[in-house]
C-alpha cells in the first residue's frame, strides 16, 4: 500500500512506502486502542485493509509584499480573490453580519499556528480544561486540550508542522480588520483544531485520528466540521462518527478531492458518503472554471467555490498561496458559519440546500455539480433576509436583482428547466415558509 504526498518543495508527488512500517506499528497501535473510548472493533476492518484519509498537500507559493495597500485595516485582503468572488466583503458591509464567536468551527487537519497574529483571536476555548498542568482535568481523553487536540499524542499540542491547518483556519476564521494580512470569510467564529496528520509522524493511522477527532468534536458541541481531506476507500467507522455528527445537528463540510476524477464513478470519502449533513466541495479557479486537478461529479458535488492561488496564513505568522479543494472547502465552511450564526436553529441539511440553492448559476458548472452554482455568500444570506426585512416575499429579491442568476436558471437552460423550475419551486415554498417562521419568531 502507497500514500501520495505532496512534497511542498518541489510539488512533485512522492511514493512512501507504509507496508514495513505498517506491520511494525500495527502491535502498537492495537495496544493504544485498547486503552482508547473508541473500540478496536470499530477499526479492525480498517486496519487490515490499511485504509488511510490524506490531507491532499499542495505547494505553498510564496507572496511578494506589496508596498502600496488599500485596505489598512486587513493589508492583503485585496489579493484575496476569493472574498470578492464569493461576495463575502459585501455581505460584511451591507448586512452587518460577520459571524459569532458562539459558533463553533471544528477543523481538522495539520494544526495550527496558534500565535498567529490573525488566529489567535479566533481559536476555541476549552474552559473546562487548565492550561499546561500536564492533566486530562476535563476527562476527555485529551490532555491540556484548550484549543483542540493532537490526536497523534492525545495532547493539546496542535502546533502545525506543515502550513495546511493554518492555511485552512485562515480562509474560514482570520481576524477582520486588525491592521495585520488577511480577513476570513467568517472574521468572528471559535476555531476548534483538531490535528490528525502531521507529516513529521509518518506511519500513523490518520484515518483512525480522523474518526477520534469527529468523535472529539460531537462530544465538545461543534455546529460545524470542516474536513479538507480524504481517500479512495470508504470505512464504516468514519461515516458512523459523522452519523454521530448528523444526529447532533453538526454540518460536515467536505473537500471533493483533488484526484481529477468524476466522483459519480469514483467515490471519495467522507465527502461521497451520501449523508444529509455532508456538502461535498469542488473548486474552480479566477475565472469560474473548476480546476483540472479537482474531482467533480453532476450528483455527488454539491457546490463549487474559490480553491486556486488562495491567500491565506501559514505557520510563523506568515501568508502563502495554496490550491485545491480543501481550499474551497473552507470557503463554504466560512460562509455556514455566517448562516449559523444569523439563523442558528437551521439543520445542517437547511444550510446545505441554502448553500447550493443561493448560489450563482453558472453552465460551465454544468456537470460539474449537483446545481451548477457558484458559492455566494451575499445570497445565501440575503434570499432569506430581503424576505424577512422588506416585504416577506423571497421571489421579489430573487427577481430584482441585477445579480440574480436564479431566474435565469429556469428560463434559459432548456434542458433542465423542467427539472429546475420545480426544484426552484419548491425551494422558494420552503423558503417563504421559514421566513414567516422567522418573522413571527422575531415579532415574539
Ligand atoms: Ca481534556
Ligand atoms: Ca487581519
Amino acid at each position: 500500500m502507497n500514500i501520495n504526498l505532496y512534497d511542498k518543495n518541489n510539488s512533485k508527488s512522492k511514493k512512501v512506502s507504509v507496508g514495513v512500517l505498517f506491520t511494525l506499528l500495527l502491535t502498537l497501535f492495537v495496544g493504544h486502542l485498547n486503552q482508547d473510548p473508541v473500540t478496536s472493533a470499530d477499526f479492525a476492518s480498517e486496519i487490515a485493509k490499511n485504509t488511510q484519509r490524506d490531507t491532499v498537500l499542495p505547494p505553498i507559493l510564496p507572496v511578494r509584499k506589496h508596498k502600496k495597500e488599500k485596505d489598512l485595516l486587513d493589508p492583503a485582503i485585496s489579493k484575496m480573490w476569493g472574498l470578492q468572488s464569493v461576495q463575502a466583503i459585501k455581505a460584511w458591509n451591507q448586512l452587518n453580519i460577520k459571524g459569532d464567536r458562539k459558533i463553533i468551527v471544528a477543523v481538522i487537519d495539520t494544526g495550527i499556528d496558534t500565535k498567529h497574529p490573525d488566529l489567535q483571536k479566533n481559536l476555541w476555548v476549552n474552559t473546562k480544561e487548565i492550561p499546561g498542568n500536564g492533566k486530562d482535568d476535563d476527562m476527555n481523553g485529551c490532555i491540556d486540550d484548550v484549543h483542540g487536540c493532537n490526536f497523534i499524542s492525545n495532547k493539546g499540542d496542535i502546533k502545525d508542522n506543515h502550513g495546511h491547518g493554518s492555511h485552512i483556519a485562515g480562509i474560514i476564521g482570520a481576524t477582520h480588520g486588525n491592521g495585520v494580512g488577511i480577513s476570513g470569510v467568517a472574521p468572528n467564529v471559535s476555531m476548534m483544531i483538531l490535528k490528525y496528520y502531521d507529516p513529521r509522524a509518518p506511519g500513523i493511522n490518520n484515518l483512525v485520528n480522523t474518526v477520534k477527532a469527529i468523535k472529539y468534536a460531537v462530544k465538545q458541541g461543534a455546529h460545524i466540521i470542516n474536513y479538507s481531506g480524504g481517500g479512495l476507500e470508504a470505512s464504516p467507522a468514519e461515516r458512523k462518527a459523522i452519523e454521530e455528527a448528523r444526529k447532533k445537528g453538526i454540518l460536515f463540510v467536505a473537500a471533493a478531492g483533488n484526484e481529477k476524477s468524476n466522483s459519480d464513478i469514483h467515490g471519495y470519502y467522507p465527502a461521497d458518503y451520501k449523508m444529509s449533513n455532508i456538502i461535498s466541495v469542488t473548486a474552480i479557479n479566477k475565472n469560474k472554471y473548476v480546476l483540472p486537478s479537482s474531482n467533480y461529479g453532476a450528483a455527488s458535488v454539491d457546490v463549487a467555490a474559490p480553491g486556486n492561488n488562495i491567500l491565506s496564513t501559514l505557520p510563523g505568522g506568515q501568508y502563502g498561496k495554496m490550491t485545491g479543494t480543501s481550499q474551497a472547502t473552507a470557503f463554504v465552511t466560512g460562509v455556514a458559519a455566517l448562516i449559523m450564526s444569523r439563523f442558528p436553529d437551521f439543520t445542517p441539511s437547511k444550510v446545505i440546500k441554502h448553500l447550493t440553492q443561493t448560489g450563482d448559476f453558472d453552465q460551465r458548472l454544468s456537470g460539474k455539480t449537483k446545481h451548477k452554482k457558484r458559492l455566494n455568500t451575499y445570497r445565501a444570506l440575503t434570499i432569506l433576509d430581503s424576505g424577512v426585512g422588506v416585504t416577506g416575499i423571497v421571489a421579489k429579491n430573487m427577481q430584482n436583482s441585477p445579480e440574480t442568476k436564479f431566474s435565469i436558471e429556469s428560463t434559459t437552460d432548456r434542458s433542465t428547466s423542467a427539472t429546475d423550475e420545480t426544484g426552484l419551486a419548491s425551494f422558494v415554498k420552503r423558503m417563504k415558509k421559514e421566513i414567516s417562521k422567522n418573522v413571527k419568531t422575531a415579532d415574539k
